[in-house]
């Protein structure tokens, strides 16, 4: 491997030249301590043999969502000719990234639904430092909360410095509100379920279109999504369609309706396990 002068170094660079994308959390995990967690489909002997860390890459509030929509004013065809408009501009600055890590053999990874092989990324996250766990079962992080989305994961054959666990639990004592608000009955036990969580979806519409429990949770309040952005995730046709009004494209023009997110028969597409 050969990244430069300073490979320990090589996380911030790589976090530096995302950051204009919006990329503005990051994270390292240790291979080792990924692989103490998984199968060994998902071990890095199978995913990236030699590889010694992991960094993954997230947004935080809108900032990932404000640079997209400026790059599809500049060339609307990042919306017009992808099914998946935020994963290609994702995919797009890693690229324009990626030779930051020179020689180094490195492997990258995606979190979206549609990649064409899967890891759990809030796991990883997790391990790197980026939150913790939260009752609604997503990775919350002390500012942010679970305004936060997980988008990208290299495995280096580098070794870079491991961040440090968080250090606070914001679940921990709060009077989770995020429970009390849910009107789908999907926290069993207090903790989130998302069988529950799935079959109301697909019997009543009330969660269509955004979460309460989310909106609930009082950590990062402030930087939650925009209705837009949050809209776009919740409910992809709609989402899709604000966009195309935002950017002033007739429905015609778009090759897309946008799909998803599968709450139906996610099991049938995703396996993070790799079983
Ligand atoms: C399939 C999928 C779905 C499915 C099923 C989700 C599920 N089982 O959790 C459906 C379509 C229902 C879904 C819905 C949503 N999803 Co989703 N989804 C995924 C995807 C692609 C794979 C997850 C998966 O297969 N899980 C299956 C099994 C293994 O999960 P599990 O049974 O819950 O058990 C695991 C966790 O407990 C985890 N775990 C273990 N230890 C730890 C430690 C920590 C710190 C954490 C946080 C987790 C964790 O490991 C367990 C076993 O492996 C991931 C991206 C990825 N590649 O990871 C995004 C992802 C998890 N989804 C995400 C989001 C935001 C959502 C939605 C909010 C989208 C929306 N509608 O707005 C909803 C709500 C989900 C919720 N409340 O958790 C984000 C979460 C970001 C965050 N802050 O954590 C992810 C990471 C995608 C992203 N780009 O950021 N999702």
């Amino acid at each position: 491997m050969d990244i430069g002068t300073h490979p320990e170094n090589a996380g911030e660079r790589l976090a530096a030249a995302l950051l204009p994308a919006g990329l503005n959390l990051w994270g390292v995990a240790g291979a080792a301590a990924w692989d103490a967690q998984m199968s060994p489909a998902r071990r890095t002997d199978a995913l990236s043999p030699g590889a010694r860390s992991i960094l993954v890459f997230g947004n935080g509030g809108g900032a990932l969502w404000d640079a997209m929509l400026a790059d599809l004013r500049r060339d609307p065809r990042g919306l017009t000719e992808e099914q998946h408009p935020i994963d290609a501009f994702v995919a797009r600055a890693v690229a324009a990234a990626d030779p930051v890590l020179g020689n180094a053999r490195r492997r990258w990874f995606w979190a979206s639904a549609e990649a064409d092989l899967h890891i759990d990324f809030r796991l990883l996250a997790g391990m790197a430092g980026m939150g913790v766990q939260s009752r609604l079962g997503l990775l919350i992080h002390p500012a942010w909360g679970t305004w936060i989305g997980l988008r990208a994961a290299c495995f280096v054959d580098a070794e870079l410095p491991v961040s440090p666990p968080a250090s606070v639990d914001p679940c921990e004592g709060c009077p989770a509100p995020c429970v009390s608000q849910c009107v789908g009955a999907a926290f069993v036990g207090g903790r989130w379920d998302v069988d529950a969580c799935a079959r109301f979806h697909r019997e009543a519409d009330p969660c269509e279109r955004s979460c309460a429990s989310r909106l609930a949770c009082p950590v990062g309040a402030d930087r939650r999504y925009s209705q837009e952005h949050y809209g776009y995730h919740a409910h992809r046709a709609s989402g899709r369609a604000w966009l195309r009004e935002h950017l002033g494209i007739p429905p015609g023009a778009d090759r897309y309706e946008g799909v998803g997110p599968h709450w139906g028969d996610w099991r049938a597409r995703v396996d993070v396990k790799g079983a």
